[in-house]
């Protein structure tokens, strides 16, 4: 039987809902370059399929609005727009504007005193995760992950699983040894491609994704105070989610492998 040693985290939707964030960041960056985009949360909610922020914008101008060009070569332009995307969502962070969801520090604070590792597998760019983390959980957070696994640092964005395959390299970890938090469906398809089991949290822009495959879909990870729903899978009667519903968990996906 294999045994449980790390939990590995998806950001944005599962740390913090944070999407609601990035597209004020779309829009400033769009409205500083003089462009008359203005993605809509129904237009983001459909984009969101496109993960990464400068594939995102690449599909919007060739799928959207193939008509308009941005002056230089597209991708210096994308990059450019990214850039400054990615300036006004950190200050947002850096601003206290987004805060973790119900549940997450708990479970970060009990999975380092149970002697479990922990890492994070996200598409977001990597200054994105350090300025959540120290704005969240203080100066150092990023030191809690033993890996960070960001943006570019791989080929192939989630749904591909290369980015859960790189941090399982990175620790010299086998799949069975180690469990997913996801929030949308392309992320559950990269854990499960991994052959990671995984917990999924929706969040505002993926409630209606489809997670299959998944081993356990709450509404959020919950609080004493403040119970899970289940939407799917069995949650063992807990009303939160602890090292002990996690490591049930994942005893019952390793015993199904
Ligand atoms: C979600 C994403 C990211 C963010 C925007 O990442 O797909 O692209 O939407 O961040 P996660 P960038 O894997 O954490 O759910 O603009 O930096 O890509
Ligand atoms: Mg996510």
């Amino acid at each position: 039987m294999a045994t449980l040693e790390a939990l590995i985290f998806d950001v944005d939707g599962t740390l913090a809902d944070t999407e609601a964030g990035h597209l004020a960041a779309f829009n400033h960056a769009f409205a500083d370059a003089g462009l008359d985009w203005e993605w809509s949360t129904g237009d983001y909610t459909r984009l969101l399929e496109v993960t990464g922020g400068k594939e995102r914008m690449a599909h919007y101008l060739k799928a959207w609005e193939p008509a308009t060009r941005p002056p230089e070569p597209v991708n210096e332009s994308i990059a450019a727009l990214h850039a400054a995307k990615t300036r006004h969502y950190v200050a947002m962070l850096e601003g206290g504007a987004i805060a973790l969801r119900p549940g997450v520090e708990r479970l970060l604070r009990e999975a380092r005193e149970a002697g479990l590792r922990l890492a994070i597998a996200t598409t977001t760019t990597p200054a994105n995760v350090e300025a959540l983390l120290e704005h969240t959980l203080g100066p150092g957070a990023m030191d809690w992950f033993e890996v960070v696994g960001a943006g570019g640092v791989v080929p192939h964005k989630k749904p591909a699983p290369d980015i859960y395959e790189y941090v399982l390299r990175e620790m010299g970890l086998a799949p069975t040894a180690a469990i997913a938090f996801e929030d949308s469906g392309p992320g559950v398809r990269a854990a499960r491609g991994a052959g990671l089991p995984v917990i999924v949290t929706t969040s505002t822009f993926t409630v209606d994704h489809d997670f299959t495959g998944a081993a356990l879909v709450l509404d959020s990870m919950g609080e004493v105070e403040r119970p899970f729903g289940v939407l799917g899978g069995d949650a063992g009667g807990h009303e939160w989610l602890d090292v002990e519903l996690v490591r049930e968990v994942h005893r019952a996906a390793n015993f199904e492998f």
